[in-house]
């Protein structure tokens, strides 16, 4: 019997992904989360002890019977090798699913954090500037995900790691955005009928209200960019360059 252990915050930022991946793929594991209404002494904590912060005194941190893995991306390579999720492809089509993982974690899932600790990094920043630097990824990886979608799922047949990055990228930023970047997504039929088809998948019904950030800003800057959102739409066209 393997013992499994995922430690994050309590909140979906970078672990709700790997959350997504251990469920589908039915692994019996705590889903461990410290508060993020404490996250100062939660912080130090982690830097002094090794079981709660790993190597590098940070989470996500996974504990798989004795190894303890350190790192989002390496964390998810880690349970794809030991659950044999990538027997069948070869060394090209597992750089593309680590590709497609790595775009969206690190293009939309990071750069979230950018925005809602805004207040906080870039006290006295204008929010029209601050969405403008941050956002241009997000608004451009919903077709570049469409053209990549060959199958039912980036993972083929059935998810893989890849369709749980992608999704957690995308909510997140649907979350900022509202209305204007539900109908910019709502216009790619292959990504649209997915999104539908993964949400089907996931059961959590506390998903949809869980905080993505611990940042105490979130609510108060995602209302914000809502409404500059329905004011002046998108600060960026799928193409990359700036709006009018
Ligand atoms: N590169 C790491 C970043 C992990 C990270 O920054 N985690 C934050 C929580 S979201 C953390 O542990 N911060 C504590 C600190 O920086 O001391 C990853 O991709 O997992």
């Amino acid at each position: 019997m393997r013992k499994v252990k995922l430690r994050y915050f309590d909140c979906r930022g970078r672990a709700q992904a790997l959350r997504h991946l251990l469920a589908e793929r039915g692994v019996d594991f705590v889903d461990h989360r410290e508060p993020i209404t404490d996250i100062g002494s939660v912080a130090l904590a982690m830097k002094t002890d090794a079981e709660r912060g790993g190597a590098f005194g940070m989470i996500p941190l996974l504990e798989w019977d004795d190894a303890r893995i350190s790192q989002t991306l390496p964390i998810a390579g880690f349970i794809l090798r030991k659950l044999g999720s990538y027997a069948g492809l070869d060394d090209a089509a597992i750089a593309h699913q680590e590709a497609l993982a790595s775009a969206s974690y690190m293009e939309l899932t990071h750069a979230l954090p950018q925005l809602v600790w805004a207040p906080v990094f870039y006290p006295d920043a204008p929010l029209g500037r601050t969405l403008r630097i941050h956002s241009r990824a997000a608004c451009s990886y919903p077709h570049r995900f469409e053209a990549l979608l060959e199958r039912e799922y980036f993972g083929g047949s059935s998810p893989l790691a890849s369709d749980f990055f992608v999704y957690e990228g995308l909510c997140a930023w649907r979350r900022v955005f509202g209305e204007p970047y539900l109908e910019l997504c709502a216009q790619l039929p292959r990504l649209a009928a997915w999104f539908q088809r993964l949400t089907a998948r996931l059961t959590d019904p506390a998903l949809e209200s869980m905080p993505f950030t611990a940042s105490p800003h979130e609510n108060a800057v995602i209302a914000q960019t809502r409404d500059y959102a329905r004011q002046h739409g998108l600060p960026w066209a799928p193409d990359g360059s700036p709006r009018k």
